[in-house]
């Protein structure tokens, strides 16, 4: 409906400054190396690789105190300024814009770079965590727990973060796969009215009825543009271990494709990030195992599922 070629255009991010662990930066090579991009071309896109992803890890600025509670925020607002104007310039390509990440912080960057293209766009977030604190409200000082409170604009607008402009409503956005979410982002969830399906409504409904209600939640005509942010720490550490915050109790592997399908079905999916998968966590099948089903979900979300 709204994709005007049959380009995927892929922004591999190797970036870890939103969280502590190193390894998450590597994410994008490892399913580079797992054949992702072939996978895609095989699909029968082609394929338009952003240039430059290295230039992400010399980005790193030799001094990056804190400002208030924030890790790394001039390392993280540079970095997800490039990732914007990377996915943009995708997205006015009429390119399907998929980002593989690096931790979800890009994500600022991503929401933004789309949403400059699809102004009236909705998110879906899949995700054992909201990822919505202030830098107010944030206890650990991670700013891959904080992306959404910039994008909807909860947070005042100060450097180095003052270039991000709000780009998205509180109705336009729904959550699937909530498990662990802290004490002030359920009162930020309360204030706004933001939609989220945990894993108690996923057991009560069945992924089928959730996604659906998700879907009539933020595109009931299903005439709007989607972006799908997909943690890979939604699904269950069984199925994804190799993440830096696995929470138990989450999406089976056929729940996590499941979402990815019913997106691809609209045909609304505009674009799609892939993030937080650590091939540095854990024994080599571990990692095999997460990189694998980072992968396929990239490809179910590009149809491969479909009759
Ligand atoms: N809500 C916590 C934990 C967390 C958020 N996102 C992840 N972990 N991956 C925080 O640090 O803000
Ligand atoms: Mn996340
Ligand atoms: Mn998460």
């Amino acid at each position: 409906k709204f994709i005007k070629t049959t380009v995927v255009g892929v922004t591999c991010v190797p970036f870890s400054g939103g969280q502590p662990k190193g390894g998450v930066d590597d994410g994008p090579i490892e399913m580079v190396r797992f054949g992702i991009l072939d996978q895609i071309q095989d699909m029968g896109y082609s394929v338009e690789l952003s240039e430059g992803m290295d230039k992400y890890r010399s980005m790193k600025p030799a001094s990056d105190l804190p400002i208030g509670k924030m890790k790394n925020p001039r390392y993280v607002s540079m970095a997800a300024r490039r990732v914007s104007d990377q996915v943009k310039a995708h997205c006015e390509q009429g390119r399907m814009a998929v980002t593989l990440g690096g931790d979800h912080s890009i994500a600022m960057g991503t929401l933004t770079g789309s949403s400059m293209v699809y102004k009236d766009m909705c998110v879906i977030w899949v995700d054992a965590h909201a990822d919505i604190n202030t830098p107010e409200t944030t206890d650990s000082g991670n700013l891959h727990g904080c992306p959404l409170s910039f994008l909807l604009g909860l947070c005042k607008s100060e450097a180095p973060f003052d270039w991000i402009e709000p780009c998205l409503r509180a109705d336009r956005l729904v959550y699937i796969g909530l498990r662990d979410v802290d004490p002030g982002e359920k009162a930020i969830l309360r204030k706004h009215g933001i939609k989220a399906f945990s894993m108690h409504d996923v057991d009560k409904h069945g992924i089928g009825k959730v996604v659906e209600m998700a879907l009539d939640h933020v595109n009931k005509d299903r005439s709007l543009p989607i972006h799908m942010s997909f943690d890979v720490d939604a699904l269950d550490p069984s199925v994804a271990p190799a993440t830096g915050t696995p929470v138990r109790g989450g999406l089976t592997f056929r729940e996590g494709h499941y979402i990815c399908e019913a997106v691809a079905e609209t045909g609304c999916l505009v674009a799609l990030d892939l993030v937080e998968v650590n091939p540095a966590l854990g024994d080599p099948e571990s990692l095999r195992q997460t990189v694998a089903v980072g992968c396929s979900l990239v490809r179910c979300s590009l149809g491969e599922s479909l009759l």
